[in-house]
């Protein structure tokens, strides 16, 4: 049985692996290979992953790409408390993790690039605020949801459904949450955990002043 190992920077979305890893405290070796020409498009990487991105794992021989279904494997493998209990779990799992990349990611990522990562000189306020614009509505949805649950796919616990969604709106901690006042707390506190303050230290982002990744190989 080799140890696991997960392929990618921990500032790219290889992050949301890592946080899980340091959540079920198994051990994992992490491979920082960068995002891009200089690692996950070299040929050595492609025999990995042939879609050229991070991150991937190679469990003991069983390779996975796609962040967020190595997290449910991952959580579904090792159980406890990650995991959601149940079909019923298992599909608000799958919902909020799909609503997240279909609603939220690209989005949060555009007005993280325009508003945090860029140079300032780059920076174009009507990208950045048009992007903003976009994430209200899918916002609303998320916090009406925390209205009346406070995690989601288990009514006491945090699980790899809350991890998946916090993960990927993780660049809203700069963004100004007033307006959705439950996904501000929820999103706060989640990423309070112990196991996410590491990957955030890991990132050198435990500052909250910007800009955050100037040397940073690919912004998430
Ligand atoms: N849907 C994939 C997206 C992976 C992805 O786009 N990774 C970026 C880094 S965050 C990457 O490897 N980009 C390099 C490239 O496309 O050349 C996932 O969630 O794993």
């Amino acid at each position: 049985m080799s140890i696991l190992k997960i392929y990618g920077h921990p500032l790219s979305r290889t992050f949301r692996n890592l946080w899980l890893v340091e959540e079920l405290g198994i051990p994992y070796e992490n491979i920082p290979v960068a995002p891009g020409p200089t690692g996950s498009r070299l040929p050595e990487f492609l025999a990995i992953n042939p879609n050229g991105r991070v991150p991937a794992i190679d469990d003991d021989g069983l390779v996975l790409w796609e962040s967020l279904a190595i997290n449910f494997y991952l959580a579904k493998k090792h159980g406890g408390p990650l995991q959601p209990s149940g079909i019923v779990g298992e599909a608000l799992g799958l919902k909020w993790s799909y609503w997240a990349v279909n609603e939220v990611e690209r989005p949060i990522g555009l007005w993280a690039k325009h508003a945090l990562v860029l140079p300032e000189a780059e920076c174009q306020a009507d990208v950045r605020d048009s992007a903003f614009g976009e994430l209200k509505a899918p916002l609303a949805v998320l916090d009406k949801a925390l209205e009346a649950q406070v995690w989601l796919a288990e009514p006491d616990r945090f699980t790899v459904a809350d991890l998946n969604v916090a993960a990927i709106l993780y660049r809203a901690l700069w963004a100004d949450l007033k307006q959705f006042p439950r996904v501000d707390k929820w999103l706060r506190s989640v990423w309070e955990r112990p196991a996410a303050r590491k990957i955030r230290a890991l990132r050198g982002d435990l500052k909250p002043e910007g800009p955050l990744y100037a040397d940073s190989p690919a912004p998430l």
